[in-house]
């Protein structure tokens, strides 16, 4: 049983600045391809409205207004958001959804109005900008008013049963038990009952269902925005955010995948074999899929938390950081003054006193918040803020880091044009937190007073294991999100197939399966917070490449010599300097640019991340001798 509360989140991102449903400031899209041409035949045949007698100053002047109109929404919509976020009632739901109505409609009557300038010759900065709005909507609303008011409650009905979710029980004395996420979450973490974990998975998942039905409704009508926008559907408009063709896009990420996925099969079959050791045969088979529940986090996306039952047995001590953070009394505020003090090692001025002041770093005691990790920047200025609900412990601490990331990124670009407040693409917003938290290292933690003996390379295929069980763990399900999305925008499958598809790809990707058959009625998408809150996802799977080429660039730039995986950049003004010429660009040039900017290299790779983990391949490939692997 669970409790059910109508909130109001926002359908559509807005253009810019208004961090509605994203976990950071919008990255608004860059244009269709690196040359330039358009994206796809459908968006031409899309540009029937063209007006002839359009100029390029029409086009300027056209551009500049939509800036200051966005940019002025973008400010009373963050501030609407916070508030709504970060104190759920009927009140601040209510404001929330006529914002987002207004944002909605202005975004879709710009990207329409964008259209018109298709054939209008025009410089590459002013196409570049006339392009992003036509492709800045993440759901678009058809034009019709009732549909678009019947989309943004629709959305803002699935945030709130997602944001809302409770898993309520019995307990043994008759009294009622809820539990929200972050209660069932840290049953996922420590427990190693498989009843007790399999119940805390299954609870979670009661939030979902009632989801289905409004979920499907919503892909149709942003399906039919897409459409109107010379889209194929949402899908193509996703994927049509990277400088490149959206198929080309697609390809990329197979490409990709295909990288690394040896290097995903090696540990899975390490992890299958060590959790069989630990279950047994009848919990945690031999051979096949691993079941979702015995991974140590509500989604199986990343498994750090099961390190203590695949750790090596090696001499030198595990380096336990929620051990360290909790010895060394830190608490919530300390740990993000001890991510801004990396920053600032690297040359990054301060965060502002407001920064410190209007946060939230953790869950109020007495009202309902979105505890899902978010940074803001509420007037595209100096107002920037987290959104928490910290825990001590490792994961939350990373966390820190890449939530500080967004913001220092936000500062960063805060002078460029309004279309422009963005990243290079979305991954790159994703990656720079998560690429300073890669400098974490032991000889970090001894420098900032937190540990006392850095373990010699003896060590190192722990500290590598503990990392890869995060970061290569993660790469396959930060992919198959959006492989399922895709298909579902695309109408490749209805409402009747969403579970099923859901499953094939977790399978095929991430080799794993449900703990027990699904119910019918089972919506298992619904439980992951950026299905409900149409964030899009592919963006974690790019942060999870680029983030170790980020890294592997940076240490050179430092003059770390050390291996990769022991590289902290800590202190390093270069590297800092370096980092903050590429976040100083924003949106304003295409990603390829902002990739060489650091590394010298325009194409995302995953030979960083394959580097970074080599001598542990080794070992795993020796563990793995005379495993079956694959499933
Ligand atoms: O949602 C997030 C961040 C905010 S952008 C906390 N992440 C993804 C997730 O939690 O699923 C970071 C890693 C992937
Ligand atoms: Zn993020």
């Amino acid at each position: 049983m669970h409790r059910i509360h109508r909130i109001i989140l926002p359908s559509v991102i807005l253009l810019g600045a208004v961090c509605l449903n994203a976990c950071q400031q919008q990255a608004a899209p860059p244009p269709a391809s690196n040359d330039g041409s358009a994206a796809s035949a459908t968006q031409a045949e899309a540009a029937s409205t063209d007006s002839p007698s359009l100029t390029a100053e029409d086009a300027r002047q056209f551009v500049a207004d939509a800036e200051a109109q966005m940019e002025k929404l973008s400010i009373v919509g963050a501030r609407t958001y916070w508030i709504y976020q970060t104190y759920i009632n009927q009140d601040t739901q209510a404001l929330a959804a006529k914002v987002s109505e207004e944002g909605t409609s202005l975004a879709v009557q710009l990207a329409g109005k964008a259209a018109e300038f298709r054939d209008v010759e025009v410089d590459a900065d002013l196409r570049r900008k006339l392009d992003i709005l036509g492709r800045g909507i993440v759901l678009p609303a058809p034009a019709d008013p009732e549909k678009n008011a019947e989309l943004a409650d629709i959305t803002t009905k699935l945030d709130g049963m997602y944001g809302t979710g409770e898993y309520c029980g019995t307990d043994a004395d008759g009294q009622e038990q809820c539990q929200v996420l972050g209660d069932l979450e840290e049953t996922l973490k420590t427990s190693r009952d498989p009843a007790a974990l399999l119940d805390a998975w299954q609870g979670w998942r009661t939030i979902s269902p009632p989801m289905k039905e409004l979920y499907a409704r919503e892909v149709e009508l942003a399906n039919e925005g897409a459409r109107n926008l010379g889209f194929a559907d949402v899908s193509e408009l996703w994927r049509s955010n990277y400088d490149m063709q959206p198929d080309a896009f697609s390809a990329e990420m197979d490409r990709l995948w295909g990288q690394v996925k040896p290097l995903y099969e090696a540990l899975h079959c390490h992890v299958r074999s060590e959790l069989n050791a630990e279950y047994g045969e009848d919990v945690a088979p031999a051979q096949g899929p691993i079941p979702a529940h015995l991974l140590g986090n509500m989604w199986a996306q990343q498994w750090g938390n099961i390190y203590d039952l695949t750790a090596p047995d090696i001499e030198a001590e595990d380096v336990d950081v929620e051990a360290l953070l909790i010895a060394q009394d830190y608490d919530e505020i300390k740990m993000v003054e001890t991510g801004e003090a990396f920053f600032s090692s690297l040359g990054f001025a301060p965060l502002p006193d407001t920064f410190w002041e209007r946060s939230q770093f953790t869950k109020p005691r007495d009202r309902e918040v979105v505890c899902h990790a978010s940074a803001w920047d509420i007037d595209n200025q100096d107002d920037i803020r987290i959104k928490m609900c910290i825990k001590i412990n490792e994961d939350d601490f990373r966390t820190i880091h890449h939530e500080l990331g967004h913001n220092y990124y936000q500062r960063a670009y805060k002078e460029q044009p309004f279309l422009y407040l963005g990243s290079a693409n979305d991954g790159f917003h994703e990656a720079v937190g998560d690429t300073i938290a890669l400098s974490i290292t032991p000889e970090y933690l001894q420098q900032i007073g937190l540990l006392d003996n850095v373990p010699d390379a003896s060590g190192d295929i722990g500290l590598l294991l503990r990392q890869a069980l995060d970061k290569v763990a993660f790469l396959p399900f930060g992919l198959l999100v959006d492989q399922w999305r895709w298909r579902v925008f695309s109408g490749e499958v209805g409402p009747e197939g969403y579970n099923d598809l859901w499953w094939q790809l977790r399978e095929q990707y991430q080799g794993i399966t449900a703990p027990v058959e699904r119910p019918a009625d089972a919506f298992d998408p619904g439980a992951k917070y950026h299905v409900p809150g149409n964030t899009p996802y592919a963006r974690y799977f790019l942060a999870h490449i680029l983030q170790f080429q980020f890294h592997r660039a940076l240490c050179e730039i430092a003059g770390n010599t050390a291996p990769i995986h022991r590289c902290s950049i800590y202190g390093s003004k270069e590297a800092g300097a370096r980092l903050n010429a590429m976040l100083e660009m924003g949106l304003s040039k295409p990603w390829p640019d902002a990739l060489e900017t650091v590394t010298g290299s325009r194409d995302m790779d995953a030979t960083a991340i394959l580097d970074y983990f080599a001598p542990l391949k080794t070992w795993l490939d020796e563990q793995n001798e005379g495993r079956q692997c694959g499933w």
